[in-house]
């Protein structure tokens, strides 16, 4: 069944490397449908593009609800676009799924950027991989590269497990935190402060200015005890005001000497081959899951097994044999 929305793979692959913003934002549409044929189609639009990306920096930001992160995509973009900086914003939002109020909410509040023509806002639907639809934000990523992207910037809320999901394809990962606020309370985990190439301290501004200053002494103590990073990178801590648009350069001159640090040595690569290889054995996985639960026949034998089970007529183990030789022959 052919859709009426679906263009031909030429013109998604020639319509993305042209920069063409509409035709990128179906292509996203594309790679994030459910739709089988759809994604057949996406899969060769990615083939065909994939010799096109690897060129952006890849940067993800997280922080708790109500940090400033959008607050300061909108004053860090601002400041890239007008460097010249082409610059891409996905937004991970996990209640997105049930409602779309915050991300109006975030649309409102990156209004300057929304309208910046060397900007583009993406919300990706925060499909879990748990629930069965996974994440296409790594796909997402590599259609803006090929559109010619400078800087992809991945938000995430840093409340859940999107933030390991997000540090496994990004370069950089700031994390965006507050003055005054135990870490308990920012909801911050230890191993999210582990992951950071930066925390960047939010509304340094008026009375808040001073705490910040303080808070930025502690962390950058509590950083100093965690194992040095691979790259040789030392996690820095900066404070500033995403409402003043204060600190925000020096944000992007720490991005830039990472950037020149990593390629330099090397990492860059290594890193970005290390996420290349967890990212094809995830999808190796979840391929196998997915079609092996399709199957009717194990659908079939998962139903008496199941029964058998719960009646304790076969053990655990026997029964999980059964079912995936069901599957594989065996
Ligand atoms: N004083 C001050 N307020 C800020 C700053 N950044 C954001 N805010 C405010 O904090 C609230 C939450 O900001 P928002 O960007 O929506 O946070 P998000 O939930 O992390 O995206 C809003 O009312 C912002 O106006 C800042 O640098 N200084
Ligand atoms: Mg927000």
């Amino acid at each position: 069944m052919k859709r009426k929305n679906r263009l031909s793979k030429a013109a998604y692959v020639e319509g993305i490397l042209a920069g063409d913003r509409l035709v990128l934002s179906r292509a996203i549409t594309l790679v994030e449908s459910t739709n089988q044929a759809d994604l057949a189609l996406a899969d060769e639009v990615l083939s065909d593009v994939l010799p096109h990306t690897g060129k952006a920096m890849r940067v993800g930001i997280t922080g708790v609800p109500g940090v400033g992160k959008s607050t300061f995509i909108e004053a860090f973009g601002s400041h890239l676009t007008s460097n010249g900086q082409q610059l891409a914003v996905l937004t991970i939002d996990p209640s997105s799924q049930k409602t779309k109020g915050s991300i109006l909410g975030d649309k409102t509040r990156m209004e300057e950027l929304a309208r910046d023509p060397n900007a583009f806002i993406r919300p990706s639907a925060s499909g879990s991989t748990l629930g069965g639809v996974s994440n296409k934000t790594r796909e997402v990523m590599l259609l803006c590269e090929a559109a010619g992207f400078d800087v992809i910037l991945i938000e995430t809320v840093g409340v859940g497990q999107s933030e390991t999901l997000v540090h496994g394809m990004v370069d950089f990962f700031l994390l965006l935190m507050l003055a005054g606020a135990g870490d308990e309370l920012q909801g911050i985990k230890k191993g999210i402060m582990e992951m950071a190439h930066a925390v960047v301290i939010n509304k340094a501004d008026g009375d808040n200015l001073k705490p910040a200053k303080r808070a930025k002494v502690e962390y950058q103590n509590a950083l100093h005890l965690f194992p040095a990073d691979p790259s040789g990178w030392v996690p820095q801590v900066k404070i500033c005001s995403a409402r003043d648009k204060t600190g925000i350069a020096e944000v992007w001159e720490m991005m830039q000497k990472h950037s020149e640090q990593v390629t330099t040595n090397g990492f860059l690569q290594s890193n970005r081959q290390a996420q290349q290889l967890s990212w094809f054995k995830e999808n190796v996985q979840e391929l196998l899951g997915s079609k092996f639960y399709r199957s009717e026949q194990v659908k079939a034998e998962l139903e008496i097994l199941t029964q058998k089970v719960k009646a304790g007529e076969v053990p655990a183990l026997k029964a999980a044999h059964q079912l995936v030789d069901v599957f594989f022959g065996g």
